[in-house]
């Protein structure tokens, strides 16, 4: 079907807080520098769910969402060097353009390549224009640079990663988004050192990922804390070794828990909630004089972050990471190489599968439900 529109099933976001629709939608060829890509399976990340809820200020409806999926390449488009049709890819929402010119991806200390963000933050292509429609003609926005909740997505040579043809796409679509950023943020954004003491708060896949990769720096001590009881099993499994919900301790801030457990606070410590209150209990547990609090979690709309600066004074900092750190085309293929070596299972965040675009709200509900970790939809 090179070169010509293909009409297939989406699940499309019509407006803020309704479920998603299945309709049949239409997937035009790619332009100069595009791919156009079959989507295997889909895992559902927070953040879709947070667009979908309205709060996020880059939310554009009608739009059809996903950004954490396994591929196979379709056609390319025009200039188009890097993959060809039946390769493997993984869609990624930070892309890397890997040009001379391109002083972040030149850069050894960010993966936040520029090249295409504005007109991905505005749901549409490089050039200007939407891919999708639906069958009477009407535009259809895309989302992060990915719109994997469709059966077919047109999105940038830039944004592929190409990963081994062996891989399970049902699998390694994880390393997508979620797995990828919270393993990123340990080994890459802060590289935590052995011996470390850590928190991380909020302990859905990417929080989980955290506490997977203190474990693998060797970290002394991981503390692992949330609201949902249910989460701390395998929160343990992975490697924590204390486990906090701070419902059960109302009388004093789980900073002050924390700080007191360890006497000065952690060296490291990462919100993967999206809640302001907790970025400020995690960057106040961090340790006197040189502990690191990083922000993952994505907060709703007009949300602000505060602390004491004397917190910051007292030689605490506060960053953030996107995607991990990881540079998309280069380290995803990687990653997905480890897990394919069984040096770097995943499997376990896999708790719901199911068949069929239509089966993307099932998802969502799941995710809702609070022992849901990623639910992979097959198409
Ligand atoms: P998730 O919904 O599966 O997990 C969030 C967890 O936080 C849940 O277990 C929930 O019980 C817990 N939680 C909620 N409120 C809490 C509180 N007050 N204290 C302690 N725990 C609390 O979400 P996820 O897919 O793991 O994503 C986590 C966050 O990371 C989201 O905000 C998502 O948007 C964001 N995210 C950011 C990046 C990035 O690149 N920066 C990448 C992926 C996801
Ligand atoms: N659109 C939001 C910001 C959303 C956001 O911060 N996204 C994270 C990724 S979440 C993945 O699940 C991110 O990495 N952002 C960097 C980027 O370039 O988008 C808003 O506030 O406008
Ligand atoms: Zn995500």
């Amino acid at each position: 079907d090179k070169g010509k529109v293909i009409e297939c099933k989406a699940a499309v976001a019509w407006e803020a807080n309704k479920p998603l629709v299945t309709e049949t939608i239409r997937v035009d060829p790619p332009k100069e520098g595009e791919v156009r890509l079959k989507v295997v399976a889909n895992a559902l990340c927070h953040t879709d769910v947070y667009t979908l809820s309205g709060q996020d200020p880059e939310g554009l409806f009608p739009c059809i969402l996903g950004h954490e999926a396994g591929a196979i390449v379709e056609s390319v488009g025009p200039g188009v060097t890097s993959v060809q049709p039946g390769m493997y890819v993984i869609p990624c929402y930070t892309p890397q353009c890997k040009d001379a010119a391109c002083i972040f991806c030149q850069s050894p200390k960010t993966n936040l390549c520029p090249k295409i963000r504005a007109t991905q933050g505005r749901g549409v292509m490089p050039d200007g224009t939407s891919r999708f429609s639906t069958l009477d003609g009407k535009p259809i926005y895309h989302f992060m640079g990915c719109s994997t909740f469709a059966e077919y997505t047109v999105v940038a040579e830039i944004s592929c990663a190409v990963v081994s043809e062996k891989a399970p796409l049902d699998k390694v679509c994880l390393f997508g988004c979620g797995v990828s950023t919270g393993l990123g943020a340990v080994l890459k954004t802060c590289a935590v050192e052995e011996g470390a003491s850590v928190a991380v708060f909020g302990l859905g896949a990417v929080g989980l990922a955290v506490v997977q990769a203190a474990k693998i720096r060797k970290a002394r001590r991981i503390f692992a804390v949330d609201t949902n009881p249910k989460k701390f099993e395998m929160a343990v499994q992975l490697g924590a070794t204390d486990c906090l919900n701070p419902n059960d301790i109302p009388d004093k801030p789980i900073q002050q828990v924390i700080v007191e457990a360890t006497t000065w606070g952690v060296d490291y410590s990462f919100d993967a909630t999206g809640n302001v209150e907790v970025m400020r209990a995690a960057l106040e547990c961090a340790h006197r004089g040189w502990g690191v609090s990083c922000v993952i979690g994505v907060a709703a709309s007009g949300k602000l972050i505060q602390t004491r600066p004397f917190q910051l004074i007292t030689g605490r900092s506060w960053k953030g990471t996107a995607f991990g750190g990881w540079k998309s085309r280069t380290d995803v293929p990687d990653l997905v190489d480890q897990y394919m070596d069984g040096k770097l299972p995943i499997d376990h965040y896999v708790t719901h599968s199911f068949e069929g675009v239509s089966a993307i709200n099932d998802a969502i509900h799941a995710l809702h439900e609070g022992d849901c970790l990623r639910a992979v939809v097959s198409y």
